[in-house]
């Protein structure tokens, strides 16, 4: 060993000892055997950690069009676990056991489902998931929820974080393709916020088609506790993305078809589109007083142009991202065709509100900062952060002296720039989009990753590129390929998220499960020696322990309509079992002290094997048995 490698594993040790309290990881000089070779890392925050060290972070990342929820830890981004919501995932047997079957469709309006049945589904199986974010209190994340929503299928979704599962999928009425997402932030969530981004007739029935001019868009208010939408309001131009203030007065979208537009030329036709502001305690008085139209059950406040309840801030040019600033006083409006960003002084709103105030005296500062700003992200430190799509960068910026150009003073608010690569959509901060930003991570989201890893063939991953951010240079210290699409992320602070191991047997997940066995007269936690048989309906109850299915076999007849019940008894951390039906297309996810259940019909006679998918024991292969299916007539 050299000189120099004894000291690395001597500062190794040190950094070991330091951070098993745990907040030190970011702060502590990057050190450690791993980084040896590559002396570029070496001056980084440390972000490679050794096998079995813990992340400082959750990273809540977004899939897009993939429907799913992913868990990667900050700052290794390793990826830990996915969350299926607007998707059929294989493992789980999500959106094929009943109890992810209530939670597609009980949230899904008539219309949908008799679209659906017509189709011979009962809910969607894709979806297009852009913008995870989790509940907040006070300002901060408060580690109950994760919100989402579905642009492919205008929904709204919820994760809870203590079993990090979906509980609550809503079809919002009235609107048209949910896209920018955003929870309220002060007191509580509280109101989660959501945009239609496409416009369409109100009531779109078909009654009218082709008069683009009768078109609106849609904004909601969903509240995040009962995942009902609490009241919506018709906007001119369309939404985008959406955020909030930290006052619980003012709700801020972006719309890049101002316009109204429905082709590429008509979209982009004005130099200047616009910010809506939406004064939420106007809303409700509305609400309140009666100033609204009931549409599927839901009161719709009309806030066009001219209203009292919205304002219209010109911005330049078909704006994008939306950003509320950790210092509690500014959002910032990206401007995508304009290298601009717009930032919005929230203490001036109020003014706004006044009759004939100039819409744009809330803008405060609005500095050129690059080709293609999409979305910005904050330090906590006064700093912000802007990806620039058709630049390939992250430029920092100062938000005070961004304010002080405005005001004619011919500072240069950019601090930095990074190149990434390539082409960054969302970025995320450590904390960022909280009041307790802090400054240490960030997250360039890039559409493209072309020449960075090896060729997997047309179709390539994105890259997520970790930056350094604890000090004004910016440094790229980590390439991390991702499956389709992530737009956005959200990083936590581990100590916000406090995940249970096993299940509760009272959980409401599968509370419904419970009850029919106690109608059964079965023990749902010991199973029963024989289908219960009700008709050509046909329960069966077993456990699992490792490594066996309580039930070695059972009988049923062809044509029956068979409900799998499998309880976990193991409660063990990580022993999940599955049950997986061969040849039948059924495959579920039992964790330790859940019930699942599953329902299809036996319309195949002869011996069939069911056997345990999730590998739990030394005898796994072992642990299956047989369901006999009597042929007809017999
Ligand atoms: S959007 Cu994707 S890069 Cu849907 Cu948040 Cu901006
Ligand atoms: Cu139980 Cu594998």
């Amino acid at each position: 060993m050299s000189e120099k490698d004894k000291n690395w594993s001597i500062n190794r040790r040190h950094l070991l000892g330091a951070s098993a309290g745990g907040a030190l990881l970011a702060a502590a000089g990057g050190t450690g055997m791993v980084m040896n070779s590559q002396p570029a890392r070496a001056a980084a925050g440390k972000h490679a950690l050794d096998p079995g060290e813990l992340d400082e972070y959750y990273g809540f990342w977004s899939s897009g069009q993939t429907g799913e929820l992913r868990i990667l830890g900050v700052p290794s981004m390793r990826e830990f676990m996915r969350i299926p919501v607007f998707n059929r995932c294989s493992a789980t047997g999500w959106g094929q056991t009943n109890e992810s079957l209530k939670i597609l469709t009980e949230g899904l309006l008539p219309e949908t489902k008799e679209y659906l049945k017509a189709q011979g589904k009962v809910t969607y199986d894709n979806g297009d998931l852009h913008h995870p974010h989790m509940s907040f209190t006070d300002g901060t994340y408060d580690g109950r929820y994760i919100f989402m929503n579905d642009k492919a299928n205008t929904r709204v979704a919820r994760v809870r974080c203590d079993v990090m599962k979906c509980d609550k999928i809503i079809e919002i009425p009235n609107a048209s393709d949910i896209h920018g997402l955003r929870p309220q932030k002060y007191p509580r969530t509280g109101y989660v916020f959501a945009n239609g981004e496409h416009e369409t007739p109100l009531v779109n029935d078909g009654t009218i088609l082709d008069s683009p001019e009768d078109y609106v868009n849609i904004f909601s208010a969903i509240d995040g506790d009962e995942m009902k939408v609490a009241w919506q309001v018709i906007v001119s131009g369309n939404l985008d993305n959406c955020d909030c203030d930290y006052q619980g007065k003012y709700a801020f979208s972006t719309s890049y078809n101002s316009e109204m537009g429905t082709n590429l030329a008509e979209m982009t036709a004005n130099e200047t589109d616009h910010a809506v502001i939406f004064n939420i305690k106007r809303i409700e008085e509305a609400v309140a007083t009666g100033d609204f139209q009931t549409l599927n059950g839901v009161p719709v406040v009309d806030g066009r142009k001219g209203s009292k309840y919205t304002r219209y801030v010109p911005i330049p040019n078909s704006p994008h991202g939306c950003n509320a600033a950790p210092d509690k006083k500014h959002i910032v409006i990206n401007g995508k065709l304009s290298p601009t960003v717009s930032v919005i002084d929230v203490t001036k709103i109020d003014a706004l509100f006044e009759e004939d105030a100039d819409p744009r005296s809330c803008i405060v500062a609005e500095p050129q900062l690059g080709l293609g700003p999409l979305h910005t992200a904050f330090d906590g430190k006064g700093n912000a952060f802007t990806t620039l799509f058709l630049d390939s960068q992250v430029a920092k910026w100062n938000i005070d002296k961004a304010i002080e150009a405005y005001n004619g003073s011919d500072v240069d608010p950019i601090i930095s720039k990074v190149d990434v690569h390539y082409q960054p959509g969302h970025n995320s901060t450590s904390m960022g989009e909280t009041a307790e930003a802090d400054g240490k991570w960030l997250i360039s989201m890039n559409k493209f990753s072309k020449d960075r890893f090896l060729n997997v063939g047309p179709l390539k991953p994105e890259n997520e590129q970790l930056i350094d951010i604890s000090s004004d240079e910016m440094k790229v210290v980590h390439d991390g390929p991702t499956f389709a699409e992530p737009h956005d992320s959200i990083i936590v602070h581990r100590s916000k998220v406090n995940p249970v191991v096993v299940w509760d047997r009272n959980d409401p997940t599968f509370a419904d499960a419970i009850k029919q066995a106690e109608a059964d007269g079965v023990d749902i936690e010991s199973g029963a020696d024989e289908p219960i048989r009700d008709g050509n309906k046909v329960r069966v109850y077993m456990t699992s322990i490792a490594p066996s299915f309580s039930m070695e076999k059972f009988t049923v007849k062809q044509g029956d309509e068979v409900t799998i019940y499998v309880t976990n008894m193991d409660d063990i951390d990580d022993l999940t079992h599955g049950f997986c039906m061969a040849n039948f297309g059924v495959a579920i996810e039992v964790a330790p002290q859940a019930t699942a259940s599953v329902t299809f019909i036996a319309e195949r006679p002869g011996v069939h094997w069911f056997y345990c998918q999730w590998f739990c024991h030394a005898l796994h292969m072992e642990m299956r048995g047989r369901m006999l299916v009597e042929p007809r007539g017999v």
